[in-house]
């Protein structure tokens, strides 16, 4: 049902399943707010405080309902969820259904009634405090896969606004998302919008087929300036399809890469680490996505076969805890935590393992001095949206030289190009890929560098944000 837009409402609304601060319940009982500054809120934010901007999300702990305040010049609305939504909606049917599936069913995706109704439900709830908070006319960006339902809903509750959603993780070929016993609902939820941006035209291309062929909605090809966009048809209206690649704050992390405080704990670092020849590093969520795995077994194999020598070569890999309460990430995790132990047992040196393992977070300067610590980056995922650590390393990068071991399943491979590209499914090419990045010439290694840069630094998540709006206004307008 149509609501009516309330008197004091933001011009521009944010929508994503988290704020972008954490509220923080300390052993007594007492509540605080933490910032968490993502990527998202770096871009948004000038966006965000130019506008009257508001942002809606579950402040991450369950029960909580704070009331609406503002934090930099930004209101936050908190949408409440008690644990079980958070087992059903966020746990279930999000991480436990849309993510796997969406991620080529890397592992079996599970399909049942009740995460399915939670999260119906709690989209709704996010749809009604977006409605409550968005003045008349305003602009919305839905975020993500938690919130796929919201467009829809939004729209038949507000439909004054203009509203854009954005997909952070890959969208699936045709043949899996037809798997989902919610098809079509997805489908017409994210219809709802005005614009639909996906990472790469592949993601964009697979929806427009879906559309057509779940919902009977016809699409023409747009001759646009940048890229591949379609429209689609949706009754009496057109909703816009196309690729924008996300990126990250390409000069702040240029900027604090060159600081010299990073750079003498980057020394440090190298030091405390025996002092390598060849420092390896990995750095991601503990997601099963991300091939951790490939790499150690490729590792390992390498150690094996005496193509790399154990004194010259160490591994730092930090592993930042995600979704614990998720079956397949406790499976995933102690599998990894065995391959470690196993390759530090077989390989490693009293005082000197092979592998140094983190299974914690760490703050933001300390990862920027393992990215220039680092001499070879490998990002070897099954399957990612874009992977944003391969663009921070090459940012990090700032005197040219560093390699970067990509996976052709990430995103990033698509602007990446001049990265080692490897197939994850190949470990023989993952083996090769990790010996040209360590022992090509230089020259070549900084060639590559250099062009990675060009790239990473030319388009950063600024150039993102101005692009999707600049698509969602033209939407609009027509
Ligand atoms: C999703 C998609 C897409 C990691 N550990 C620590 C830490 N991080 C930061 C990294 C990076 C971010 O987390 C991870 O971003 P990714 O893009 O690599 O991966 P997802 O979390 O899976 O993100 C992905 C992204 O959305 C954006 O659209 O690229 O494909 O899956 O920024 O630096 N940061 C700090 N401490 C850590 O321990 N401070």
């Amino acid at each position: 049902t149509e609501q009516t837009p309330p008197d004091a409402g933001a011009d521009f609304v944010v929508v994503a399943n988290r704020l972008p601060v954490d509220l923080v319940r300390d052993k007594d009982g007492r509540e605080h707010w933490k910032a968490s500054p993502g990527g998202l809120v770096t871009a948004l934010e000038s966006i965000l405080k130019a506008n009257h901007g508001a942002w809606v999300g579950w402040p991450g702990v369950a029960d909580a309902a704070p009331e609406p305040f503002d934090a930099d010049g930004i209101r936050l609305h908190s949408v409440t969820l008690s644990a079980e939504d958070v087992g059903l909606y966020y746990e279930g049917f999000s991480n436990g259904t849309v993510w796997p599936l969406f991620h080529d069913v890397v592992v079996p995706p599970e399909y049942h009634r009740e995460w399915w109704n939670a999260y119906v439900a709690i989209n709704r709830r996010f749809a009604e405090a977006t409605a409550a908070a968005a003045a008349t006319d305003a602009t919305v960006w839905v975020q993500d896969y938690q919130l796929l339902l919201v467009p829809r809903l939004l729209r038949e509750m507000r439909p004054d606004l203009t509203i854009g959603f954005f997909l952070h993780i890959p969208f699936p070929p045709v043949e899996l998302f037809m798997q989902l016993p919610w098809r079509s609902e997805i489908v017409e939820g994210m219809l709802g919008a005005d614009l639909v941006g996906f990472h790469l035209p592949g993601g964009a291309d697979n929806f427009r087929i879906l559309a057509h062929r779940l919902g009977g909605h016809p699409s023409v090809r747009l001759r646009s300036t940048r890229g591949r966009a379609s429209e689609i048809r949706v009754d009496d209206r057109r909703v816009r399809v196309g690729a924008f690649p996300i990126s990250i704050d390409s000069a702040s992390i240029d900027a604090a890469a060159r600081d010299r405080g990073t750079r003498a704990r980057a020394e440090r670092l190298r030091t405390e680490l025996g002092s390598p020849e060849i420092l390896l590093l990995g750095v991601d969520r503990l997601d099963y996505t991300k091939g951790i795995d490939v790499r150690l077994r490729a590792l390992e194999e390498l150690f094996e076969e005496g193509r790399l020598e154990t004194a010259d070569v160490t591994l730092l890999q930090l592993a930042t805890p995600s979704r614990e309460r998720v079956e397949q990430y406790q499976i995933m995790r102690s599998r990894i935590e065995e391959s470690v132990g196993r390759i530090n047992g077989s390989f490693g040196e009293i005082g000197h393992p092979v592998v140094t393992y983190i299974h914690r977070p760490v703050p933001k300067s300390e990862l920027t001095a393992f990215y220039v610590a680092a001499d070879v980056m490998l990002v070897t995922p099954v399957r990612d949206g874009m992977n944003l650590v391969a663009k921070e390393y090459v940012a990090s990068c700032t005197d040219g030289e560093g390699s970067l071991v990509l996976s052709e399943f990430a995103g990033a491979a698509a602007e990446l190009r001049q990265a080692y590209l490897c197939n994850p499914h190949d470990l023989e090419g993952v083996k090769d890929a990790i010996m040209a990045a360590v022992t090509e010439a230089e020259d070549d290694r900084r060639r590559r560098m250099r062009a990675l840069r060009r790239q990473v630094l030319g388009n950063d998540v600024h150039a993102w944000a101005r692009r999707f709006f600049e698509t969602l206004d033209a939407t609009s307008d027509e």
